[in-house]
C-alpha cells in the first residue's frame, strides 16, 4: 500500500555543507520508515526558491520521493504565518484575543491548499493511501476528493478542535469543515476533541452524524472520527537518557545552578504554553514560602518559535521582564531564582535536562497533546515530578501527573511546594505508572493504528 503523506514541512532538509538529511522529530520519524517500506511520496511545502519540485531520496538509492509546492514569500506570510498561526492556532486553543482575522490570509491559504492538491492529485496512483496532517491543509482533503473520488484518505489534527461554538466564531468555518469532510478518516489526540469535530459538523454544516460512533454521513460517505493519542519514540529517549554522556551531563547542569531542588521548564515560546502565567505562579511561590529562598531555582528554556509574528515577539518582551523582575526581586548572593535560556538545544541536551529535574513544569493554557511530558516521564529518574497542566490532551492520559488548572497562580505555587516536599516513595510510584502508559503511546504505534484504521476504511468498516 503505497502512502502520500501530505504536510507543511518536509521530512529533509539541507545541510550547510549541502547535504540532504532527514529531520529530527516525531512525525518523520513515524512515517519515514512506513514510507520507505512502501513507497511513496512526502508533498510539502518548498521554503526556498531553488529547491526542486521533485526530489528521489535518499539521491543513491530512492526509496520515496519528496514533492514541493513552492511558495513565494507573499504566500507564505499568508497561508503560514497568517491563516494557519495567526488564525487556526490561537482559535483552536480557545484564545481569541490573538485572533488576526483578515480576508488576504483566508484567500492565500485557500490558493496554496489548492495547489497542494493539485501536487497531491498528480503524485496520485490508483490505490494509495493519503494521509494529510494538521491544520494547514483544512481545504485540500475536498479538493483531493473531487478529482479522485474513491481515494482512500486520512488527517490527523495535532492540536485540539474547539468547542463548536468557539469554531463558529471563524468566518469561513464551514468552508473548512466542507474541506476536511473530504476525509475518511479524521484522527485527534482525545476524544474531546473528535467530540467537539462532530458536534461542528452536525451544528454547521447541519450532517447527520452517529454517536458515539462518531461517524458523519457527507455526500454520501462516511467519515470516521476518532481518538489517535500520539506518543513519542520511546526507546530512542530511553536510550538518550540512559547514555554516560547525558548522564555526565545532568550532573554538570545539577552543578551549574547548584540548588536543592531544580524545577525544569521547557517549550517551544507560544503564548499557549504558558510560560508568563507560570513565571508569575513562581513569583508567588518564591513570595509565599521565604523558607525556600536559596534552595529552588526554576530553569526555564525556551525555544525560539514564529518570531515573524508580533504576539510572539511581544511575548517574548513580557517573559524577559518576569524574568527579570523576579530575579531582582529574590535573587541571592549565591542563588539565582530563574535561569532562563532563549535558545534550542539538542535532544541530548534535553535530555540532561529532564533527568536533571527534580520538578517538571508543564502548565500550557492548552495543547493537543504535549510531547515534552512524555518526553520529560521518559528520561526521569524515579526522583521526577511532574506538574502537569489539566488543558492538555496529556492530562486526559497521565493521571497520575499533579495535574494543575494553569490560569489558577495560586493553585500553581501551591503545586510546586506540594511537589517539592513529595515523599520518595510516592514519587517513585507515580513516575513508574506514567512511564508505563507513555511506553505504550509510542509513535510507532500512534502510526500503524492510524494506517491500520485507514486499510480498513478502504474496506468500508
Ligand atoms: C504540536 C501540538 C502536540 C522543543 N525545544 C527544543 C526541541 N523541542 C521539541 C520537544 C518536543 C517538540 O519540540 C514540542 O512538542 P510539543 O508536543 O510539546 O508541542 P508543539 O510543538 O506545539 O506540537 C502538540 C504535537 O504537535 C504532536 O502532535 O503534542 O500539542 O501543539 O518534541 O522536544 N527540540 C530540540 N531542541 C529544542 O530546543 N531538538
Amino acid at each position: 500500500m503505497r502512502l502520500t503523506v501530505v504536510a507543511n514541512r518536509a521530512p529533509i532538509s539541507r545541510t550547510e555543507e549541502g547535504d540532504w538529511v532527514t529531520s529530527v522529530g516525531g512525525l518523520t520519524t513515524a512515517l519515514l520508515p512506513v514510507l520507505s517500506d512502501q513507497g511513496g511520496t512526502w508533498v510539502a511545502m518548498g521554503e526556498e526558491p531553488d529547491l526542486p519540485e521533485q526530489q528521489d531520496y535518499p539521491a543513491e538509492d530512492p526509496n520515496f520521493r519528496v514533492r514541493r509546492v513552492p511558495l513565494s514569500q507573499e504566500e507564505l506570510d499568508g497561508y503560514y504565518y497568517g491563516m494557519a498561526n495567526s488564525v487556526l492556532w490561537p482559535l483552536s486553543h480557545y484564545m481569541v484575543q490573538h485572533l488576526d482575522l483578515r480576508d488576504e490570509f483566508f484567500e492565500h491559504y485557500r490558493q496554496v491548499n489548492e495547489r497542494f492538491a493539485e501536487a497531491v492529485n498528480e503524485e496520485y496512483q490508483e490505490g494509495d493511501v493519503i494521509w494529510m496532517q494538521d491544520y494547514h491543509l483544512t481545504f485540500a482533503p475536498a479538493l483531493v476528493r473531487e478529482a479522485h473520488p474513491d481515494a482512500v484518505m486520512g488527517h490527523f489534527w495535532h492540536i485540539p478542535w474547539p468547542a463548536m461554538e468557539v469554531f463558529r466564531i471563524l468566518p469561513g468555518a464551514r468552508k473548512i469543515l466542507r474541506g476536511m469532510l473530504g476525509n475518511d478518516l479524521i484522527g485527534f489526540h482525545v476524544e474531546e476533541y473528535a467530540k467537539n469535530f462532530v458536534e461542528s459538523a452536525e451544528v454547521l454544516l447541519g450532517a447527520e452524524v452517529e454517536r458515539p460512533e462518531g461517524i458523519i454521513h457527507w455526500k454520501g460517505r462516511e467519515v470516521h472520527v476518532e481518538a489517535h493519542p500520539i506518543g513519542i519514540e520511546v526507546g530512542r529517549f530511553e536510550r538518550m537518557s540512559e547514555s554516560d554522556k547525558v548522564k555526565r551531563e545532568t550532573e554538570e547542569v545539577r552543578e551549574e545552578f547548584g540548588a536543592e531542588s531544580l524545577v525544569v521548564g521547557i517549550d517551544r515560546l507560544d503564548y499557549t504554553k504558558g510560560v508568563l502565567s507560570r513565571l508569575k505562579a513562581f513569583e508567588e511561590f518564591l513570595e509565599e514560602n521565604p523558607d525556600y529562598h536559596g534552595k529552588v531555582s526554576l530553569f526555564q528554556v525556551a525555544t525560539p518559535s514564529r518570531t515573524e509574528v508580533e504576539s510572539y515577539q511581544q511575548l517574548k518582551r513580557e517573559v524577559d521582564e518576569a524574568v527579570g523582575r523576579i530575579n531582582g526581586q529574590f535573587a541571592g548572593d549565591y542563588w539565582v531564582p530563574v535561569h532562563y535560556r532563549y535558545r534550542t538545544y539538542t535532544q541530548e541536551e534535553l535530555c540532561s535536562f529532564y533527568r536533571a529535574a527534580d520538578v517538571a513544569l508543564i502548565t500550557p493554557l492548552r495543547d493537543g497533546m504535549n510531547l515534552v511530558t512524555q518526553e520529560f516521564i521518559t528520561a526521569a529518574t524515579e526522583q521526577g515530578v511532574i506538574i502537569l497542566s489539566e488543558l492538555t490532551g496529556a492530562a486526559y492520559l497521565l493521571p497520575e501527573a499533579l495535574q494543575v488548572n494553569p490560569y489558577d497562580q495560586s493553585g500553581l505555587a501551591e503545586a510546586i511546594r506540594t511537589a517539592i516536599e513529595m515523599p520518595d516513595e510516592e514519587r517513585r510510584d507515580r513516575i513508574r505508572a506514567l512511564k508505563s502508559t507513555v511506553a505504550d503511546l509510542n509513535v510507532h504505534r500512534w502510526a500503524d493504528d492510524f494506517l491500520d484504521r485507514l486499510a480498513a476504511r478502504r474496506e468500508g468498516s
